[in-house]
């Protein structure tokens, strides 16, 4: 379907699907095995300039807002979910700095991360706040002109690889979640130690690690917003993170159904191809549906966000909720469309069904999604009753 998008929308889209096609696909099923973190495709997505996509004109981006991202994660996940969050992780962790830093810090960290020169990384998780976000420990205690932070984050994608991590740390452990703050650490900062990297059932071309902070000291210069704001900066970077991830289950599905397609078209049994078949008909039809219904849902909503549209927490998570059940299913029912080839490690379409899995898992468990759009709902009709 014809999204109407923008000449410049097209053109990167064209771009990323390009790079997806010729150097990403290559590669995926080795990076899939060996776990590595892609360097060279940091280069590639570098020189094609997909790290400045979300960030502002005034510092050195392209200004192409969270539809520029979801275009460009939806084409790189195509082709490997994986590899597509060296740049979506790192707009992920740019988002605190764009949503609260001041413009000296975003013109200290902004225009080397629309380079590619660093990546970066959020870190909200921790082992005991997951789903719980707002039970996080790690705490950072003012100390003359610095923070020092102490404590542990966990499944930070672009651990040990970022330059510069977004953190949420408690200044007023006393006020709970109220009592969070959200800094900006530079990677090479001592007391910021890189720990163990997760072994992952898919997206393992990502890096996933554990990040200590063990008397961290960082210049006071370094907190985004004011103290206080830290849970409240964490929740609007979801709002705004949650249709990218949906941009990769979305790519992740039709990746997964172009691959069905073809190899139903060529397998043939009963003396035909499958895609003669009703039932596999049927199959193929559900998941284009599906698939094309996620991506109008997210379009729009990535739009609604980029045009000041208000309360958009309720669309974001609905939009991450269906397009990744949406990529569970439609990659479910591609791997049964191979048969037994798809149960196979020599065949690529398995890495869609363990890479979207994922996608119903970060960024907010999809039954938390359910309960954010239910309190929005709840709320709204409230106000309805008031008014
Ligand atoms: N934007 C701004 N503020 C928000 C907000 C939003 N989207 N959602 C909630 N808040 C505010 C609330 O108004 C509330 O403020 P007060 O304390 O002043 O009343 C505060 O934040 C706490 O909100 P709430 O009571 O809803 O929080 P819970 O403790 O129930 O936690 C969260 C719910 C939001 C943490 C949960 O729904 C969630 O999203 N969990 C998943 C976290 C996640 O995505 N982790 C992945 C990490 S990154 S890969």
């Amino acid at each position: 379907m014809d999204y109407f998008l923008t000449d410049e929308e097209k053109e990167l889209q064209q771009l990323a699907r390009r790079i997806a096609e010729e150097k990403v696909r290559p590669v995926a099923a080795k990076y899939d095995r060996s776990g590595e973190f892609p360097w060279e495709m940091v280069q590639v997505f570098r020189e094609a300039g997909l790290f400045a996509v979300a960030i502002p004109e005034e510092y050195g981006g392209l200004g192409m807002g969270i539809m520029g991202l979801v275009l460009v994660t939806e084409e790189l996940s195509r082709a490997c979910a994986g590899i597509a969050l060296a740049v979506a992780g790192t707009a992920l962790g740019a988002m605190p700095i764009l949503i609260a830093g001041s413009p000296e810090q975003k013109q200290r960290y902004l225009p080397r991360i629309a380079e590619g020169e660093i990546l970066a990384a959020f870190c909200l998780t921790e082992p005991e706040a997951g789903s719980d976000a707002g039970a996080l420990r790690t705490t950072a205690v003012r100390d003359g002109d610095s923070y020092v932070l102490n404590g542990t984050k966990h499944f930070i994608t672009n651990g040990g690889v970022a330059g510069v991590y977004t953190v949420i740390a408690l200044t007023d452990p006393s006020k709970g979640s109220r009592g969070a703050s959200a800094f900006v650490v530079d990677a090479d900062t001592p007391g910021l130690i890189v720990g163990k990297k997760e072994d992952k059932m898919g997206i393992r071309a990502s890096a996933t690690a554990e990040i200590h902070f063990d008397n961290c000291r960082v210049p006071k210069e370094n907190l985004l917003g004011r103290e206080g704001l830290g849970f409240v900066i964490a929740l609007q970077t979801l709002d705004q993170s949650r249709p990218g991830v949906a941009a990769q289950a979305l790519g992740i599905a039709q990746g997964a159904l172009d691959l069905a397609l073809e190899y139903a078209r060529q397998r043939k049994q009963f003396g035909q191809s499958i895609a003669s078949f009703q039932g596999i008909q049927f199959m193929l039809a559900d998941m284009a549906t599906e698939i094309e219904a996620a991506r109008a849902l997210i379009y729009a909503v990535a739009r609604y966000i980029d045009r000041g549209g208000k309360d958009y927490g309720k669309v974001s998570a609905m939009a991450k909720l269906f397009a990744s059940d949406v990529a569970m299913r439609v990659t479910t029912d591609a791997v049964q469309i191979f048969g037994g080839y798809g149960y196979m490690r020599e065949y690529p379409i398995e890495k869609y069904m363990r890479d979207a899995k994922i996608t119903q898992i970060y960024e907010g468990t999809n039954q938390i999604q359910r309960n954010v759009i239910a309190r929005h709902l709840i709320k709204e009709s409230a106000a309805r009753g008031k008014a």
